[in-house]
């Protein structure tokens, strides 16, 4: 019983191993860490064909609305997290939505955050994908999931007004499920 269980197993991870070199990624995560190195949650990103869902799950942040970002390199040195560069900005616009020659690809809406600490959060764009191309956030140095200890104001360019980094996790191909 215990040999076929091992069996079973290494077929799975074959299989998972040989779709990732021939399909290109159509999920990525990013494990966020705040500035202590304290795991904070996690942000899944998921392709579809108009452009990329990313969800986050958050705990141990401070309660309030918080500015969330694509940022255009996979770098994060705590405890200020400016390792990541600015935000993700393939298309050379200014910063946020309500701003007229806006927005940064890597601009996503605010996150609340409860009063015990954790949020969740849904969001689509279709600024940045996931596959190879000039709005991939797997270019040549990467990408990071940002959350802002303040809030974006959507306006100002370049940052949003949004404050210190409170929390960053590199941008990751998942393995492809099947
Ligand atoms: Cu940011």
């Amino acid at each position: 019983m215990f040999v076929k269980l091992l069996c079973a197993t290494i077929l799975v991870s074959l299989s998972a191993a040989c779709s990732m070199s021939t399909q290109p990624a159509s999920q990525a995560t990013a494990e966020l860490k705040d500035k202590d190195g304290k795991a904070v949650g996690i942000a899944t990103f998921r392709e579809s064909g108009s452009g990329v869902t990313v969800n986050l799950d958050v705990k141990g942040l401070t309660p309030g609305l918080h500015a969330v970002h694509v940022h255009a390199v996979g770098k994060c040195e705590a405890p200020a997290f400016t390792s990541a560069g600015g935000h993700f900005n393939p298309a050379q616009k200014k910063h946020g939505h309500k701003n007229a020659e806006g927005a940064h690809a890597g601009d996503l809406p605010n996150m609340l955050v409860a009063k015990d600490g954790t949020g969740r959060f849904e969001a689509f764009t279709d600024g940045m994908t996931l596959k190879p191309g000039v709005t991939s956030v797997f270019d040549k140095d990467g990408s990071a999931l940002v959350i802002h200890v303040g809030v974006d104001d959507y306006a100002t360019d370049p940052t949003g007004n949004a404050g210190d980094r409170a929390a960053c996790g590199i941008i990751t191909m998942a393995q492809s499920r099947m």
